[in-house]
């Protein structure tokens, strides 16, 4: 049988070894300091683009097992690339993320238009394996490679006035096509409290699988809360703000009586238009019970003592 390479798939040989990318960026640095404009136009079409390499694996698993990486990159929530499970995946094919850059501002010491490779150091990834809990009651185990948002969070040094953290995705609708009509207010924005944001499960992932994180996904970088529905996970992020009050969210702006700022995962409040009791593990025939919290219940549940979550949905 012959196994089709996927697109993200690149070969050996095409990959750039890591120490000629650095000598590459030490290089980019160095023309820049002096001024070397023409220099920079000389380099061949170097593709900046972020590359999952070595990571340290299984840092946190479970017991579940693992779905498809073929549903996992085949059904997906993306409305910036149409609104269907298919869409994402073909109407992204050629979405482009090389010198992707992250703007960082709001009440923090170090604001900044930061490069990737810069605020997620490729020696830093990890993996680690979470439930997505999609708030339309399906849900995946999905083994993602990232770094713990709270690490990157405290290097850029929030002020005390940060109590909250706000997250856009890009604004293209020439790259982003299903941002041509009206579904969200565009960009999709999310946000969370600081402490959520600070909390070790919270992850900002750049792949899955051990490789780099497909389109479809979010590529190049997109935010995991494994104990919120799926929603809350925002894609192909290009702006971190520190804010002192709640952020606006996309879907909260569309439909506030269906989709909470908070958005834990709680079967015992139901969406206004269905259960959340139970939910359809893809892959798997018979529906399983939803567990509070997305089974991360121990860890965070300390995040909502003061909090009535049946209000604060
Ligand atoms: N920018 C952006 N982020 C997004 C979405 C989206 O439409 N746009 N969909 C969300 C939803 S509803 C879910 S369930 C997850 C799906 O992630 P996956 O496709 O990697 O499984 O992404 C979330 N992040
Ligand atoms: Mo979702």
């Amino acid at each position: 049988m012959i196994k089709l390479k996927k697109r993200w798939e690149i070969s050996e040989s095409e990959v750039t070894p890591e120490s000629l990318y650095r000598q590459r960026r030490e290089f980019i640095k160095a023309a820049s300091t002096i001024g070397g404009a023409m220099l920079l136009n000389a380099w061949p079409a170097a593709n900046a683009s972020y590359r999952v390499g070595d990571y340290r694996k299984g840092v946190i698993s479970l017991d579940d097992e693992i779905t498809g990486e073929e549903d996992v990159t085949a059904y997906n929530n993306f409305y910036e690339f149409g609104t269907g499970k298919e869409d994402p995946r073909e109407n992204s094919k050629r979405f482009m993320t090389d010198d992707w850059t992250v703007v960082v501002s709001g009440a923090c010491e170090k604001p900044g238009t930061y490069g990737l490779e810069d605020l997620i150091k490729p020696s830093e990834l990890e993996e680690r394996i979470y439930r997505l809990r999609c708030v339309e009651a399906w849900s995946m185990v999905i083994p993602w490679v990232g770094v713990p948002l709270g690490s990157i969070l405290r290097e850029l040094q929030p002020t005390s006035a940060a109590r909250y953290v706000a997250f856009k995705t890009l604004h293209d609708p020439v790259r982003m096509p299903g941002q041509q009509r009206a579904v969200l207010h565009w960009p999709y924005r999310e946000g969370l409290t600081i402490a959520e944001a600070m909390h070790p499960l919270t992850l900002l992932s750049v792949g899955m699988y051990g490789k780099t994180m497909p389109n479809q996904n979010g590529a190049p970088v997109r935010l995991v809360v494994p104990w919120k529905y799926g929603f809350k996970s925002i894609k192909s992020i290009v702006g971190i703000e520190f804010t002192e009050v709640q952020p606006l969210t996309s879907w909260n702006m569309s439909i506030p009586r269906e989709y909470g700022f908070y958005s834990n995962v709680n079967p015992e409040v139901d969406h206004p238009r269905w259960s959340q009791k139970r939910e359809r593990r893809i892959g798997e025939i018979f529906k399983r019970d939803t567990l509070m919290f997305n089974g991360y219940e121990e860890e965070v549940a300390g995040l909502y003592d003061d909090l009535d979550l049946s209000v604060n949905f």
